[in-house]
């Protein structure tokens, strides 16, 4: 018997691993795999890591970061690709050389969602602080959607985001450094009875607001949402339609994430397997 399958879709997610299973790559790949998309990996560092927070980071040497992008684009071929856990400026350098070669990025046409990761739930750093200048200068300018929480904004672009207008502040900063959309996540805005992210494209704004889950367990949820991005942009979607699922995709995952050890649990798509 042979199988009859086509290649389904293809995602890259260039990003750390998580030991404990509940955000990095570990949520890309099972992400991409509930959309229908086939994930692939360049490894950029491992972490130890468990519920209660990281323990240690090891980095993958740079040309083996770049080398996993080469060979997997070369042979197999990405829909879409995503950055999480970046660790380094010589990582982050690597990767925009490869991206380049292997034809990622807004000015290619496979296109990138870069999340802007510099820490961990707990407040572990997983971007040395004078990498943020590497972000900005080879990264953003590379993104066709940038997708930062208000701590990343802080750290990318010096607004302290308080309110809407600052979210539209932020993201007309973020397209004014190169990318080509920015969504300026709302979850971490204190006080709001909603949660509300922010589009914008360089001409108009789009707001995307949904309800705010009472849980401490979203441990991998911005990374669970650029993963649904990315594989939407894999099977073809425009990056607002992209978007507008992605939304609500990490809604239903807030809503059913789980308690894990004895810290904070992940945001979860086991939902798609019970549905
Ligand atoms: O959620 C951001 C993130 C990304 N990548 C790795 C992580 C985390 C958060 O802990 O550990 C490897």
């Amino acid at each position: 018997m042979t199988g009859t399958r086509q290649q389904p879709p293809t995602a890259l997610t260039i990003a750390g691993s998580d030991s404990g299973g509940g955000a990095g790559l570990q949520a890309d790949l099972r992400t991409f795999f509930a959309h229908g998309v086939h994930g692939m990996t360049a490894i950029t560092a491992v972490t130890v890591q468990n519920s209660v927070g990281v323990q240690g980071v090891t980095e993958i040497p740079s040309g083996v970061v770049a080398d996993q992008i080469r060979s997997v684009a070369g042979d197999i071929g990405a829909g879409a690709a995503k950055t999480g856990m970046l660790a380094s400026t010589e990582i982050i350098r690597a990767v925009a050389a490869a991206l380049d070669e292997v034809g990622i990025g807004s000015d290619h046409p496979t296109p990138l969602v870069l999340d802007p990761v510099a820490a961990s739930m707990h407040g572990d750093p997983l971007l040395a602080e004078q990498a943020l200048e590497a972000i900005r200068t080879e990264l953003v300018p590379r993104a066709t959607v940038v997708t930062p929480n208000l701590d990343e904004v802080r750290l990318l672009t010096g607004i302290d985001v308080t309110d809407t207008d600052g979210q539209r502040d932020a993201a007309r900063a973020l397209v004014t450094m190169g990318a080509r959309h920015a969504l300026i996540k709302g979850g971490h805005l204190r006080g709001a009875t909603d949660c509300l992210d922010l589009l914008y494209d360089g001409a108009g704004f789009t707001e995307l607001s949904g309800p705010r889950y009472d849980t401490k367990h979203t441990h991998g949820g911005g990374d669970t949402l650029a993963a649904s991005i990315t594989a939407e942009l894999a099977r073809g979607a425009t990056v607002p339609d992209a978007v507008a699922h992605g939304k609500r995709f990490i809604e239903r995952c807030v809503a059913d994430s789980y308690p894990l050890g004895a810290g904070i649990g992940p945001v979860s798509p086991l939902w798609r397997l019970e549905s």
